[in-house]
């Protein structure tokens, strides 16, 4: 079988780097989200200014604030988190249709049959991570492996802000070193009952036979002789049939006349039918232009379309502007309605 080319992304101290990318005077001081300590409250997470006192996620409010006493304790603001999310997320589409998140802040991409950069897993997660900096002042880091396992492990070796690549051939090597405690799914518990049979790494899971892995251990063996072994044939757990698609942009400074506007509609439209192409089997119904005014009320009109069409587009606008004539804009978004469309759920209906 080819061997696949996966990508893990996984955002660096995601809520605390938010927080600081939104209020400046929080920059280079050692930040954490969480609850207060009066509130018997916990660190959610903190920035890595933060992680060098040794606070850390799931740690006491009031232990991480004798720790670091200088710490900046922040509550969260979890919608907005989503929202950062999504944007993400958003990203990520432009690269693959298969996409596994995992939580808001990190998830897997199959780029196996990518053609971006020359089919070079590493230059498109390179690139991804420069989007993300970009359009969200944020850094990711990302790792990149022949299995979801791997990637996963190899994307936090040079967090923050980095990558790291564990090619088909190194994987060997790679192995031979791994802790068995970075192994996902490996806990507290499950370490110290490995390490009562002398288990504390790959090495030694893989001098141990299979059988007898298995026998003391059940599933976990079995996945434990794989993963030592650089093994993980699981697939990515990708969402359903696509029902719609469709492209967004928020503006740095709000739009207020249409002649503005014009630069943004192009560049989405010229992105959204580059991302149409990708789906030659699916048949579209309707287009749709979303906007949100000044005071963040959001319109949106749409209308029967049976082939993407650029000057629908424009005559939408207006129509949408026209609902709050007075307010500039602050996000344009265009999208497309698929028809439905027999799916691969479908086909896996039993049979009798
Ligand atoms: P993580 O990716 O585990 O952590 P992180 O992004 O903050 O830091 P790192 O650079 O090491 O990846 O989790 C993502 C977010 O999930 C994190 O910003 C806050 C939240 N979270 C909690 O609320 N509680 C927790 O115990 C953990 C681990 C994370
Ligand atoms: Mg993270």
């Amino acid at each position: 079988m080819m061997s696949r080319k996966i990508i893990h992304v996984d955002m660096d101290c995601f809520y605390a780097a938010i927080e600081v990318r939104d209020n400046p005077s929080l920059t280079g001081l050692p930040v954490a989200v969480g609850g207060a300590s009066d509130r018997r409250g916990v660190i959610s997470t903190c920035n890595y200014q933060a992680r060098t006192f040794g606070v850390h996620s799931a740690m006491a409010t009031s232990f991480a604030q004798r720790l670091c006493p200088q710490l900046k304790v922040i509550p969260g603001r979890m919608q907005h988190y989503q929202m950062v999310s999504k944007q993400i997320r958003q990203i990520f589409d432009r690269y693959t249709d298969i996409i596994e998140p995992l939580s808001l802040d990190e998830a897997y991409l199959d780029v196996s049959s990518s053609n971006l950069f020359d089919g070079s897993a590493t230059l498109i997660a390179k690139d991804i991570r420069r989007a993300i900096k970009n359009e969200t002042g944020l850094t990711a880091s990302a790792g990149i492996a022949p299995n979801k396992f791997l990637a996963k492990v190899c994307s936090d070796e040079n967090k923050p802000d980095g990558q790291c690549v564990v090619s088909p051939e190194r994987v060997e090597q790679f192995v031979q070193l791994l802790p068995l405690k970075k192994i996902p799914g490996v806990g507290k518990v499950t370490l110290e009952r490995l390490a009562k049979y002398g288990l504390c790494t790959c090495a030694d899971v893989r001098s141990m036979p299979k059988t007898e892995l298995i026998r003391l251990f059940g599933n976990l063996g079995d996945m434990l002789y794989q993963r030592a072994r650089g093994i993980d044939q699981r697939l990515l757990t990708t969402s359903r049939v696509r029902k719609s698609l469709s492209v967004e942009r928020t503006f740095s400074v709000d739009l207020n006349n249409t002649i503005s506007t014009l630069p943004a509609l192009e560049s989405l439209y010229t992105e959204l039918s580059r991302r149409l192409e990708k789906h030659p089997e699916r048949q579209i119904c309707n287009q749709q232009i979303k906007l949100k005014f000044s005071d963040f009320k959001v319109t949106t009109v749409e209308r029967q379309s049976n082939k993407l069409n650029r000057l629908l587009f424009d005559t939408l606008l207006p129509i949408a502007w026209s609902r709050s004539p007075d307010q500039g804009i602050r996000l344009l978004g265009l999208g497309v309605t698929f028809k439905p469309s027999i799916t691969t759920s479908d086909i896996q209906l039993p049979l009798f």
